[in-house]
């Protein structure tokens, strides 16, 4: 369609059908099988990508071997203006990317524009982290000793990324990696291709303008027999997977077999609990955007919603008309992602829709209500003619009974599950009573209540909010999950500590050799 062909060409990508090469390192090819990515909004195949053979993914870790070296051959604070000039050139895309996202993610346009930004962003603290690296002098027991801990570079980390952002997370590993002066090879999903080949195109033109091997970024898209050829690589030493807790645990264990490290960003299962003395529009803006947002295909969307007896009521009242009123104009716009008055655009793909339809019988089977006036499956929206298949569901809001196994699970569709408390205590407990720990939010005007919840007695999970939804992070901080979400951190805070191997160096500058814990050996 025209509208597929624009964005496609706003970012240098063909429109023609044509195959493009889905395999960069240091040259662009591949020679493995053709995939064909698809707009989830209309179903439209909009590129045919082609992908990495086992042998290409080989060369491809080599090549991305040979570039970490001079990467780490140039200095710090040069590496940081490299990624100062990768943010000069993703600003100048920032709306044109953003479409593209929107256009093969699905995801609504400010979000898509949003997720540029955060590449963006991550950027700038890249930039600064390449000054401030940091490794620390330590005092020793012995005369005339001192202890250093330093930082050096691993050599090539793996970017395994999910669908459903296409481009932050792989910025958020690919600036640190660099900033501490590593190499990447690149998996992104294989239903969103032409994301990764779009960056890595600009990427791979400030690298090379910098004397640096463009495969530094290198880029292998492709499916599961790709992914697996990065995970066992003994050339990895840190693999950064984000994706199921299913194959989360399959890459742990493949990564740790070599004793390779791991960053593992797995499922979230996350809880607002609106307590009594809640601002309630607050609560009700930060559970909409979280819950309906992206179609709740964030990792860090809310699943479950646990509200105060006494205003369940009230606050589902305010609730659910926005539910039952989204249609293709009104309160919570539904429609083409690139029109920018939409709020909520398709699922991602067809498996996202059977996962979300059975999550549905399965629950209302075992006795679950739907609240919401509609749910299940619907038409794409009028507003795109061109339509012919596209990944429409209703957002729905469910209240199943207290226990059922639905609860334990993340399910990647706009479902939300409803449940009452009647104390704070109670709500923490349950916010804490699944196997997953990626985020939580507690809305209350309550100091106590706020203390509670951040301290040991509070929120087991990575992100404990307060007044804030689960969703949309800034990455000042560190981002990832506890238990089943895996113990990752990535983006800000200390996340870089993961990207380098510390050496603990004693340094002896004196002329006897006084061995530590008062050991005596010898003469
Ligand atoms: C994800 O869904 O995998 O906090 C990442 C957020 C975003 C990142 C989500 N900054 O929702």
């Amino acid at each position: 369609s025209t509208r597929a062909a624009q964005v496609l060409e706003s970012v240098g990508l063909p429109s023609s059908g044509e195959t493009i090469p889905g395999v960069f390192d240091g040259t662009w090819g591949g020679s493995g099988e053709i995939i064909e990515t698809t707009c989830p909004a209309t179903g439209e195949v909009i590129g045919r990508v082609q992908t990495a053979t086992v042998d290409e993914v080989r060369i491809a870790i080599a090549k991305s071997a040979e570039a970490a070296r001079a990467v780490r051959a140039m200095p710090g604070p040069k590496r940081g203006d490299v990624i100062r000039q990768i943010r000069v050139a993703l600003a100048d895309k920032v709306g044109e990317l953003g479409d593209l996202i929107s256009l093969e993610m699905g995801k609504i346009k400010s979000e898509g524009k949003g997720e540029v930004q955060e590449f963006i962003d991550i950027c700038d603290h890249g930039v600064g982290l390449s000054r401030s690296v940091a490794g620390r002098v330590l005092p020793s027991e012995r005369p005339d000793h001192v202890i250093y801990e330093v930082p050096n570079p691993l050599g090539v980390v793996g970017i395994l990324s999910a669908f459903n952002f296409p481009v932050a997370v792989y910025g958020w590993n690919f600036a640190i990696a660099l900033a501490t002066g590593n190499s990447t090879i690149w998996k992104p999903s294989p239903t969103t291709p032409l994301c990764a080949i779009a960056v890595t195109q600009i990427v791979q033109k400030v690298l090379e303008a910098n004397g640096l091997p463009g495969a530094a970024a290198a880029l292998v898209t492709g499916d599961v027999e790709v992914g697996k050829e990065l995970v066992a690589s003994p050339e990895i030493p840190l693999v950064s997977f984000t994706g199921s807790e299913r194959v989360g645990k399959e890459v742990g264990k493949n990564v740790m077999d070599r004793f390779g490290k791991t960053i593992l960003e797995l499922g979230g299962n996350n809880a607002v609990i609106v307590d009594a003395d809640a601002d309630l529009s607050l609560a009700l803006q930060g559970v909409l955007f979280a819950a309906v947002g992206t179609a709740g295909q964030r990792c860090t969307s809310t699943r479950r919603l646990l509200l105060h007896k006494s205003i369940a009521k009230e606050f589902l009242d305010r609730l659910l008309p926005f539910y039952d009123s989204a249609t293709k104009a009104q309160t919570l716009a539904m429609g083409d992602p690139l029109n920018p008055a939409t709020l909520i655009g398709p699922l991602h793909s067809e498996t996202s829709v059977r996962n979300y339809e059975k999550t549905l019988a399965d629950v209302t089977s075992r006795g679950g209500e739907i609240l919401t006036k509609r749910s299940g499956r619907m038409a794409a929206p009028e507003t795109l003619p061109e339509a012919t298949g596209g990944h429409w569901v209703w957002p729905t809001v469910v209240r199943p009974k207290l226990d059922d196994p639905c609860w334990q699970e993340e399910v990647f569709a706009p479902i939300l599950y409803v449940a009452e408390f009647e104390t704070l205590d109670e709500a923490i407990k349950i916010n804490n009573a699944v196997p997953q720990g990626l985020s939580s939010s507690l809305f209350t005007r309550s100091l106590q209540n706020m203390g509670k919840w951040l301290g040991p007695e509070g929120s087991d999970c990575g992100i404990v909010n307060v007044n804030v939804g689960t969703s949309g992070a800034e990455i000042g901080a560190a981002f990832g999950g506890n238990k089943s979400t895996g113990w990752g951190r990535e983006s800000g805070g200390d996340a870089w500590k993961q990207y380098v191997r510390w050496s603990a160096a004693t340094v002896n500058y004196g002329n006897k050799l006084p061995l530590a814990q008062g050991v005596s050996f010898g003469p």
